[in-house]
């Protein structure tokens, strides 16, 4: 059976889901990128095969909790540029090697559905799978598998989990990289960082201690370290991001000037949206024994 034949096997399986395509449901300049769509009595979801990638997430009866740029690009091999990209299994630039792609490389890859299904909350429970390839061993030279499980129902859940089926020990950086909705940047702010330290990818990483809420006059991008489990964005509607075992927090909105320099994005949309991206980067990355496995999880929701 092919990829394209189990995922309209799975999604048939389930009330609410259904399959279509990116040149379909985002118009016809885009690639026929396989989309999974879930729409429910508890919310309505837009996920691409292409990276695990979760696009679109709007709980029923609330405002959407994803943003995703009005000219992202739907194409193979090229990150989404909204929703949440799967930032692994290095966050940010490949320290060893910067010809590498920027935030690794399974965003640009289609994962295997492994399983979807209803559970007894009425909630969808989508299984994603990862294993590593001759490709990908030329990029990142360890054997691993990964499993992405995807919850859509009155929030979003994301779980990670990652196994170094390999025979040495295997670095892992990763940042489940979340575009999130802002009403007014200019007064939105971020609660649940204070006191704790980053470093600023605008000042060739120079590290410092948050004092009080994040705010947004100008480029931010933020690396903060050993953060809290919980942050808030202070927006209308706020969102809550509540992790286990993340112990990074990414905040980043580019500023007018660095969006007008990225083609998908462009300087129009900057004050729409911020990233607070939770996961493991820098100190807080992972060093998996050979065998081990490892598990992180996020809950985006309204607060
Ligand atoms: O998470 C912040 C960041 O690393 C920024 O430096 C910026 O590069 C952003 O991610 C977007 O990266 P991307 O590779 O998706 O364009």
């Amino acid at each position: 059976m092919s990829a394209t034949e189990n995922l309209i096997s799975l999604a048939k399986s389930v009330n609410g889901v259904s399959v279509s395509t990116a040149d379909v449901y985002f118009g016809a300049e885009h690639q026929a990128l396989p989309l999974i769509m879930v729409e429910t009595e508890l919310c309505k979801a837009v996920i691409a095969v292409q990276g695990a990638h979760v696009i679109e997430f709007t709980p029923v009866d609330e405002a959407p909790l994803l943003w995703v740029s009005p000219k992202a690009e739907y194409k193979q091999g090229k990150p989404i540029r909204g929703g949440v990209p799967v930032c692994f299994p290095w966050f940010g630039e490949n320290q060893l090697d910067k010809s590498k792609p920027s935030h690794g490389f399974v965003r640009n890859f289609d994962w295997q559905v492994s399983n979807i299904q209803t559970l007894a909350d009425q909630s969808v429970e989508l299984t994603f799978a990862f294993t590593s390839t001759d490709e990908t061993l030329k990029l990142y030279p360890y054997h691993f598998t990964a499993q992405y499980t995807v919850t859509v129902g009155k929030t979003l859940k994301l779980a990670l989990q990652v196994n170094n089926t390999g025979d040495q020990t295997m670095p892992v950086s990763f940042a489940l990289h979340s575009y999130h909705p802002v009403q007014e940047l200019s007064t939105t702010y971020v609660d649940g960082l204070h006191w704790t330290s980053f470093l600023d990818n605008t000042k060739k990483y120079q590290a410092h201690i948050q004092q009080g809420p994040v705010y947004f006059d100008g480029e931010v991008d933020r690396i903060y370290l050993n953060v809290q489990e919980e942050q808030i964005i202070q927006t209308e509607p706020a969102i809550k991001l509540a992790s286990r075992e993340c112990k990074s927090a990414v905040v980043w909105n580019p500023g007018y000037n660095k969006a007008a320099s990225i083609g998908d994005l462009g300087g129009e949309n900057y004050q729409a949206f911020i990233c607070v991206e939770r996961g493991n980067a820098f100190s807080d990355s992972w060093y998996l024994a050979p065998n081990e496995q490892r598990s992180a999880e996020l809950e985006i929701s309204h607060y």
